[in-house]
C-alpha cells in the first residue's frame, strides 16, 4: 500500500457500538443482533475508509475493529484467560464473547482485568494477566473471520493485531507466578500460536498482516530498550520464517523507536515497518531496509488539527535517505484516538472546522499525501496550498493570539508562583476551626437520573434557564444537609451544574469550543468528549462563583470551592499545537488564579484545585520528565498561588503510583492533598511519610469504585496506620475519589461509617 492507516475509530460515528454492546449486556439484544450491529458498523468503516480513497484491495484499509479492547482481543485470541474464569470456556477451548464481556467487566467474585493507560493517551486498555501456567492456544476467530466477512464484500484489508512483544511488555504476572517471573519470559510459547493466527488470517485472504510492536518505543514500561529489541528479534525471526503466512507490516507508533528495536527491525524478515515521524525524527539508515517498505508516519493520529501538510511531505522527502526500497505515507499511530469526522460540527464556526482533521480528514491527507508521491508533488499543489492557507489564516485568526492574555502570562515572575512558607500559612488557617483528622469528600455527590435529565432538558431549551437553576439550587441545598446531618467537617455544593470537571470550564472559557459529536473511546463502552483548546484562553466572567457562594449561604461550616487544575484541563481536551502546553498551561492559570481571587472575596476560605491528570500527561520518554513535571507543577502554582495564606487550597489527584511524581505533588505545594489509597490498603502513606511530605494529606479511606460499603472499624484501621506514621495534624479523612458515579444509598452510609471512625480515632488518640 502507498498510504494506510495504522487503525480507525471503532466506536461508529453515533456510538453504535456503544449502545449495542451496552444493550447487549444488559440482556435487551442478543449475540447474533450484537454481530448483525458490529458487523454493518465495520462495513460503514471499509466503505467509508475506501470512498476518501483507501484502496479496496490493496491491504491498505486496516482491520481494526474491537469489541471492547484490542490487547484483550489479542490476550483472548492466544487463549490467556485468566483461570478465574476458565468456566465461560466453550467446550472446544474456544473463547466466546460473553467469557469475552466477563474478562473485561467481571462477574461477581472474578475481578475484571485491571484496566491502564495505553501508552501516553487518554486510552485505556485491559492488562493481560500471564504466568508460568498459562496455556497459550489459538482460542478465538473472531479477527478471522472479519478478515472474511470483508473479502466477502470485496474487501482486502490489512488486520491488526498487538504484537507477541507488546502483548507480553503489557501483561502482568498472574498472581500464582513466582517472584522474578516475567511474562516476556513466555515469549518462546506464545511464538506458535502467533504463527497459527497470522497463518490463519492469510488463509481467510489477508495478504498483509498488522502487528503492533508500540512497546519497542515506550521508556515507561518496566523492561529496558535492549531487552525488548531482542525479544522482537526473536518473534519476527520466528514469525518470519512461517511460509504461509501474510505479508507483515510491523508498526511501532507512539514516539520515536529505540535505536535497537529500529536496527533489529530493519534487519528482522519482515516486508514492512511503520514508524512514528510526527514525534520521531527521521531515524538513519540501517541495513537491511535495502528490501522493505517503510509506512512514514507522518499524519498525526492523536491531535485534531489540519496541521502542516507541506511540512508532512517534505518529512516523507527526507524519509527517501534511509534507502528503504519503497516508502508509504501512513499515521504515527492509530486514528482511534481522534473523533470520526470534523465536518458534522455544524454548530462549530466553519472557520475553525477548516483548522481541524478529525480520523476521516486525517485519511483524507494521507490519500492526498500518497498521490503526491505517485503523480509528484505538483498533483497535490492545491491540497498542500490549502492546508497551508489553512495554517496561516489560524495564526491570525481573531482569539488565537490575545495581546492582554500574551503579555499578562509574559510578566509572570516566580513570586507569582510562590505561596510563601507553609508553617506561616497553616497558622493563618488555624482560623479555620477545623478539627483532628477532619472529614470532606472530593467534590462531587451522585448524578442522579434526574440531575442529567434537568440538564438534557436546558439544554435541548425544553427547561428555562431559571427553571433550571432553581432545580440546581434545590439540588445543592439538599447536598449541604445532607453533609450537615452527617457530620462532614467541610462541605462541598456536589457539582450537579457541571456535566464534565473538564467540559465545563471549556464552556465557560474564552478559547475553547465544544464539540457536538467529537466522541473518543476511553475504555470499553465508554467515550469522553474532549473540548477544543484553540485560542488564547481567558474568563470572560466568573464561573463557579455564584453557585459556591450560595452553597456557602447555606451552611456554618466551610464549603469548599471547587476548580479544575490547569495541567487536567489541557490534558483531557484536544490542545492547540501552535505553542509549548507550557504557555498554553500558563494562561490556563491565570484564569483560574482570577477566579480563587473572586471565590476569596465571596467568603471563600477552601478551595479544591483538582488536578487527576497530573501523572497521565508525563512524557513517556524519561528525559523528556523533567520538562513536563517544571511546567506543569508552576502552572499550578500559578493558578493557586494568588490565595491568601488563610485561605487553605486543596488538591486531588486520582491515583496512588506515585513514585516518579511524588516530589512533584510535594512540589505543587497544596495545604491538602487528597489521592487514592483504598485499593492499595493504605500502602501509600508509608511512601508519603518517607518522602517527608509535610502538609495536609487525605489518603483516600474507601473505593469508590464500588458500591461496597466500608466498616467503620476497616476505616479506623486504615487511620490508626496512617497516624502510626504521620503527624496527626497532616491527617484527613475522605473517600479516595469523587462520588459522581455512586448511588445514594452506599454513599450515606459510606459517609456515616466514615465520620464515625474519624471521631472514634480522634477521641482515642485525644484521650
Ligand atoms: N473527564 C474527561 N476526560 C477524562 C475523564 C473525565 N479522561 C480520563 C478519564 N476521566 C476517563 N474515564 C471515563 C470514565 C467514564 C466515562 C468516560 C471516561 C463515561 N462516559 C460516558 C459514556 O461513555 O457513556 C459519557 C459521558 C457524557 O455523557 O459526557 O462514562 O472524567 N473529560
Ligand atoms: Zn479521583
Amino acid at each position: 500500500p502507498s498510504g494506510t492507516i495504522l487503525g480507525y475509530p471503532r466506536i461508529g460515528r453515533r456510538r453504535e457500538l456503544k449502545r449495542a454492546v451496552e444493550q447487549f449486556w444488559a440482556g435487551t439484544i442478543d449475540e447474533a443482533a450484537l454481530e448483525a450491529t458490529t458487523s454493518d458498523l465495520r462495513r460503514a468503516t471499509r466503505e467509508r475508509l475506501a470512498a476518501l480513497g483507501l484502496g479496496r484491495t490493496d491491504s491498505s484499509i486496516p482491520e481494526s475493529f474491537s469489541y471492547y479492547d484490542q490487547v484483550l482481543d489479542a490476550a483472548l485470541a492466544v487463549g490467556a484467560l485468566p483461570a478465574r474464569f476458565a468456566t465461560l470456556r466453550a467446550e472446544d477451548g474456544s473463547i466466546p464473547l460473553e467469557a469475552y464481556f466477563t474478562a473485561a467487566r467481571g462477574a461477581g467474585e472474578a475481578g475484571p482485568l485491571e484496566m491502564t493507560k495505553w501508552f501516553d493517551t487518554n486510552y485505556h486498555y485491559l492488562v493481560p494477566e500471564i504466568g508460568p501456567e498459562t496455556e497459550f492456544a489459538l482460542s478465538s476467530d473472531r479477527l478471522i473471520r472479519q478478515v472474511a466477512e470483508a473479502k466477502a464484500d470485496g474487501f482486502t484489508v490489512r488486520p491488526v493485531v498487538v504484537g507477541p512483544v507488546t502483548l507480553l511488555a503489557l501483561a502482568k504476572p498472574t498472581e500464582d507466578a513466582p517472584a522474578g517471573f516475567r511474562p516476556l519470559d513466555r515469549l518462546e510459547d506464545l511464538l506458535p500460536v502467533y504463527r497459527e493466527l497470522v497463518a490463519a488470517l492469510r488463509a481467510a485472504g489477508a495478504e498483509w498482516v498488522q502487528l503492533d510492536e508500540h512497546a519497542l518505543v515506550s521508556e515507561s514500561l518496566d523492561v529496558d530498550a535492549a531487552t525488548l529489541a531482542a525479544a522482537a528479534e526473536r518473534a519476527y525471526a520466528e514469525l518470519g520464517a512461517a511460509e504461509d503466512r501474510p505479508a507483515i507490516l510491523v508498526a511501532a507508533g507512539y514516539g520515536p523507536l529505540s535505536a535497537e528495536g529500529w536496527r533489529v527491525l530493519a534487519a528482522a524478515p519482515v516486508e514492512a515497518l511503520a514508524i512514528d515521524l510526527h514525534r520521531g525524527a527521521v531515524p538513519a539508515r540501517v541495513r537491511g531496509l535495502e528490501t522493505k517498505t517503510v509506512v512514514g508516519g507522518v499524519i498525526d493520529g492523536r491531535n485534531i488539527w489540519r496541521g502542516d501538510l507541506a511540512g508532512a511531505a517534505d518529512r516523507l522527502e527526507d524519509l527517501q535517505a534511509i534507502g528503504a526500497a519503497t516508502i508509504a505515507v501512513g499515521t504515527s499511530t492509530s486514528l482511534q484516538h481522534v473523533p470520526h469526522d470534523a465536518t458534522e460540527e455544524s454548530a462549530l464556526d466553519p472557520r475553525l472546522v477548516s483548522w481541524l482533521a478529525f480520523a476521516d480528514q486525517k485519511v483524507e491527507q494521507v490519500v492526498t499525501l500518497a498521490r503526491g508521491r505517485a503523480e509528484g508533488r505538483a498533483a497535490i499543489a492545491d491540497e498542500l496550498a490549502a492546508a497551508t492557507a489553512a495554517w496561516a489564516d489560524r495564526a491570525g485568526a481573531p482569539g488565537v493570539r490575545d495581546g492582554g492574555v500574551r503579555s499578562r502570562a509574559a510578566r509572570l515572575t516566580a513570586e507569582d508562583a510562590d505561596r510563601g512558607d507553609l508553617a506561616v500559612r497553616e497558622q493563618a488557617q488555624e482560623t479555620l476551626g477545623l478539627p483532628v483528622l477532619p472529614t470532606t469528600t472530593i467534590g462531587s455527590f451522585p448524578q442522579t437520573g434526574e440531575i442529567r435529565r434537568a440538564r438534557a432538558q436546558h439544554g435541548r431549551g425544553e427547561l428555562s434557564t431559571s427553571a433550571y437553576e432553581g432545580f440546581l439550587r434545590e439540588e445543592i441545598s439538599r447536598v449541604v444537609t445532607l453533609q450537615e446531618d452527617l457530620g462532614l467537617d467541610v462541605l462541598v455544593h456536589g457539582e450537579a451544574e457541571r456535566n464534565d470537571m473538564v467540559q465545563y470550564f471549556a464552556e465557560n472559557l474564552d478559547g475553547f469550543a465544544v464539540t457536538q459529536h467529537g466522541w473518543v473511546q476511553s475504555y470499553g463502552s465508554r467515550a469522553t468528549r474532549p473540548s477544543i483548546l484553540w485560542g488564547d484562553v481567558s474568563r470572560p466572567a466568573p464561573i463557579t462563583v455564584e453557585w459556591a457562594r450560595f452553597a456557602q449561604s447555606l451552611s456554618d461550616k466551610h464549603v469548599k470551592g471547587m476548580l479544575t487544575g490547569p495541567v487536567t484541563i489541557l490534558a483531557w481536551s484536544f490542545v492547540r499545537d501552535d505553542q509549548p502546553l507550557a504557555e498554553t498551561a500558563d494562561q490556563v492559570a491565570l484564569a483560574l488564579r482570577d477566579e480563587i481571587a473572586d471565590l476569596e472575596a465571596a467568603g471563600i476560605r477552601i478551595i479544591q484545585v483538582d488536578e487527576p491528570a497530573l501523572r497521565e500527561l508525563l512524557p513517556l520518554r524519561i528525559a523528556d520528565q523533567p520538562e513536563y513535571l517544571a511546567w506543569s507543577v508552576r502552572s499550578f502554582r500559578i493558578a493557586t498561588a494568588g490565595a491568601a495564606a488563610a485561605t487553605q487550597v486543596h488538591t486531588h489527584l486520582c491515583y496512588s503510583e506515585f513514585g516518579v511524581v511524588i516530589e512533584a505533588i510535594a512540589a505543587l505545594d497544596a495545604d491538602v492533598t487528597s489521592i487514592e489509597a483504598a485499593r492499595s490498603r493504605g500502602e501509600v502513606i508509608s511512601d508519603v511519610a518517607a518522602s517527608g511530605f509535610a502538609a495536609g494529606i487525605g489518603p483516600g479511606v474507601y473505593d469508590i469504585h464500588s458500591p461496597r460499603v466500608p466498616a467503620v472499624a476497616e476505616i479506623e484501621a486504615l487511620l490508626r496506620r496512617a497516624a502510626d506514621e504521620l503527624p496527626l495534624r497532616q491527617i484527613w479523612v475522605n473517600p479516595d475519589c469523587g462520588l459522581k458515579t455512586r448511588g445514594y444509598d452506599e454513599t450515606v452510609t459510606s459517609l456515616r461509617n466514615l465520620v464515625e471512625a474519624s471521631r472514634n480515632v480522634r477521641e482515642s488518640v485525644s484521650a
